[in-house]
Order: C-alpha cells, then structure tokens, then sequence
C-alpha cells in the first residue's frame, strides 16, 4: 500500500487471511497500534528516529527503492542497477503536490526531480506539458497547478487509474490520448469546483456573520462530489483564514469530509481525537490536511467538539499572523539578474518560500480579471519604472477588491517575484500576496 495502510490494521488483517503479505509505505501519522504487515516504512511512525516526517508517500516509495537496490546489488553484483534517480521526476511532482515542506531531502528530490523533468524522458509528464501549454521550463508551479491538477482530474471524477497509466506508459500516441482526456476532465472538475465553492462561501460567509465565527469552518452538502471535498476545504481555508472542512453526504446521510489547515496548527491529531471520542467513523491525517468519515446525526457533535478543542489556539495563531517582509524594491530594481540570482536558492515552495518584496508607494496602473479568477496589475514606481503583476485567485477576494478600487491611485504591495515566458521572450513578473493603500 502507498499513501495508506498505516491506519489500516483492519483492511490489512483481512489481505493478509486472503493470503496476501502487505508491505506499507506511508507517511501519515499513527492513530492505533500498528497494523500486522510483512512491514510498516513510515518515517512518521512514533518509534521512527530518521527525522524524515516531513517526506511525502512517493518520497518514502523513493528511499524504500533506494535501500532495496542497495540490499539487491549485494546479493546480485552482476545485475545491472535500477536507474532510480531517472524517476526523480515523479517524486518532485508528488512532493510539490503533496505540499510537504521543500526543506531537506526533499528540497533535493525536487532540484534534481526538475532536472528530469526538463529531460523530457517520462512519456506521459511530457504529454501533460504540452496540453497544459508549458511552453517554457518546468518549474514547481507547473507542477503544483497545471500537471498535478490535470492527474488528480482523473480521480476526482473521472478514472483513478488514467494518471497511474499516464505516468507509466512509454508509448507518445496513449501518453497524448490520456493527456487529451485529462485536460478535459480538468476543465470539468475547475467548473464544477467554481459552482460547489460559491455553495460552500456562502455557507462559510453565514458561519462567520458577526463576531468571531467558529475556529473551525465545517461546511456540509449533499449535492457536492466527493471527489472535490479537498479543493472546496482548501479554497475555504484561504478565504477564511482559519482550518476548514468540507463534508460531501450520500443518500444514506454518511459524509467523506476533507480538512486543511493554517500552519502551527495540527489538523491530523484534532482528527484524531476527534476517532477517539467517536464522533467521526474514521478519519485521520497530518498537521495540514486530514479525511473524515461522518454520519450527518454527529454533525453538531464534532462542530462542538472541534470548538472546544481547537478555539484558543486557533485564535491564537490568527492574532500572531503577520507578512514578513524581506526587502523593499522599486520596479525598476526587479531584474532579471535579480531574479537569477533569488532562483539560485529555489526551489521555492511549501516551508521554503521565496523572498517576500515590498514595492513602496507605485501607482496603480492598471488591475483587470484575467483567467478564471486571477488579476493582471501594472505597477509603476515614483521614477517612473514599471512592472507586471499577477494576484492569483484574487477576484472575490477582499485584495481584488482593494485592487479593482484603486486603479490609478499609489500603493503600497508586497509579493514575490517569478520568471513570466511569453513569445520566448522571459521577463520578471511580481506576484502580489497583499497590497495596501500608500
Ligand atoms: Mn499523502
């Protein structure tokens, strides 16, 4: 088992009275006792002393090889060896897509994983690549919103197994035909998100009329897909700034309910407690995102219970949240040689952001929609300097609003900056993260 088993004594008890031996690779916390499998790798494991918690579940699968092939060419020093660090590409895409934190080994995997990547040599990430238009090299943002969206399509609504076949087939004309289905199940999956998120913010925007509101967004529905519970917690996530939840109910009023979290605060082990006190059927997880099974009678229950357990700190955390500024530039300072220079410490990503910037008191020059939901900015400095900017997701937002109001005023914003191909030509675009009135 990849990505699961380790909270699975059960289902593994039942493969292993079929016959089966089960090994787990897993990276998720422990819930229980161990299941009784052949083996259970799992740098997360309480007796676990490697310091590797924060590798995802295709990293783990990577080190098992890797330490397999050690132990084979012992046993087989004839045998040519596995060429593992050609399949790096996959584990930068995992590990991007995981949004484990790119410090470590993993910040390594993805440096090298890139490198693959770039090669081309993986049939179906090429495909991918070119449905998704990437017309410039591969970089963790590719992955993290184009190539990795585009695989999960397939499971959320769609055919799990069409992003395995993808990555594992050597042949150009199936690797494009599955890319093809993908990008349209994508597009599928973006407009049924888009319908379910209005749903779910109106419900959240209600939880959190007057005061406070809870610690703890839980948004539930009955006509949501399953599938998308993850997304819609996400995006809520960010719109509320706090931990949310979204549960999908069947007809049998049985709900599969996903969660993420701000940082500093452990979502998996509330979801644990959560098992423990029987509120939820199972569920489990780690410090940023957890899975419940529900049954809608406990629905109160648990939104008490999350209360009780997770209000103080929670607030906490939303009372010490801050933007930490590296430096401040001006539009004309944003080069290309500066932005050379920043990459050379990249790859940037989850607990390894880039520099943040402020540009101080620029004007304004322009803000319009662009995408699905993004905003296209012009900023010009006092000298008369000028940059392109991009705030993603940020119509709806209470920063596309402060944007679509103060077109043509001075400003203060702050951001990171990114390479931006377009026609072949490569220029620096700054990403706004906040802005506020000069
Ligand atoms: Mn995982």
């Amino acid at each position: 088992t990849v990505d699961c088993g380790t909270n699975s004594a059960v289902s593994i008890d039942a493969a292993k009275a079929a016959g089966a031996d089960v090994v787990v690779l897993d990276h998720h916390q422990l819930g229980g006792p161990l299941p009784a499998a052949e083996a259970v790798v799992n740098p997360n494991r309480e007796d676990d002393l490697s310091g590797q918690g924060h590798l995802c579940a295709a990293g783990v699968v990577f080190l098992a090889l890797v330490q397999t092939a050690r132990i084979l060419r012992g046993r087989l020093p004839d045998a040519a060896p596995p060429d593992l660090l050609g399949l790096l590409d996959l584990v930068a895409l995992a590990t991007v897509c995981d949004v484990v934190p790119l410090t470590g080994v993993n910040r390594a995997f993805v440096v090298k994983g890139l490198q693959m990547a770039r090669q081309q040599r993986n049939e179906g990430l090429a495909a991918l690549a070119r449905v998704s238009r990437i017309g410039e090299p591969v970089n963790t943002f590719h992955l993290a919103y184009l190539i990795g969206p585009r695989i999960n399509a397939g499971g959320r609504i769609g055919d799990a197994a069409l992003g395995s076949r993808l990555l594992a087939t050597d042949d150009p004309v199936e690797a494009r035909t599955i890319a093809e289905t993908l990008d349209r199940l994508n597009q599928e999956r973006q407009q049924m998100e888009l319908e379910m998120l209005a749903v779910a913010r109106v419900e959240a925007d209600a939880e959190l009329a007057g005061g406070n509101g809870p610690a703890i967004v839980v948004t539930a529905s009955s006509n949501w897909h399953p599938g998308i519970v993850g997304l819609l917690a996400s995006r809520l996530k960010d719109h509320a700034r706090r931990p949310a939840f979204a549960i999908a109910f069947n007809a049998n009023g049985v709900g599969t309910g996903s969660g993420r979290s701000v940082s500093g605060f452990d979502l998996g082990r509330l979801v644990r407690e959560a098992a423990i006190a029987g509120l939820i059927v199972k569920g489990g997880g780690h410090g940023m995102a957890a899975g419940i099974t529900v049954e809608r009678a406990k629905l109160g229950a648990l939104r008490a219970f999350f209360e009780e357990r997770a209000a103080a700190e929670v607030f906490r955390l939303q009372g010490e949240e801050s933007l930490a500024i590296d430096g401040a530039l001006a539009a004309e300072g944003a080069t290309l040689g500066l932005l050379d220079a920043l990459e050379k410490a990249g790859p940037f990503g989850a607990g390894h952001i880039p520099p943040v910037f402020a540009l101080p008191r620029h004007r304004l020059a322009d803000a319009r929609p662009v995408g699905t939901n993004h905003i296209r900015a012009e900023l010009q400095s006092e000298s008369g300097g000028r940059i392109q900017a991009i705030a993603f997701r940020a119509v709806d937002t209470a920063l596309g609003e402060f944007l679509f109001t103060n077109r043509g005023k001075p400003v203060h914003v702050a951001g990171s900056l990114s390479g931006n191909h377009w026609n072949g030509n490569r220029t620096v675009q700054f990403r706004i993260v906040d802005a506020a009135r000069a």
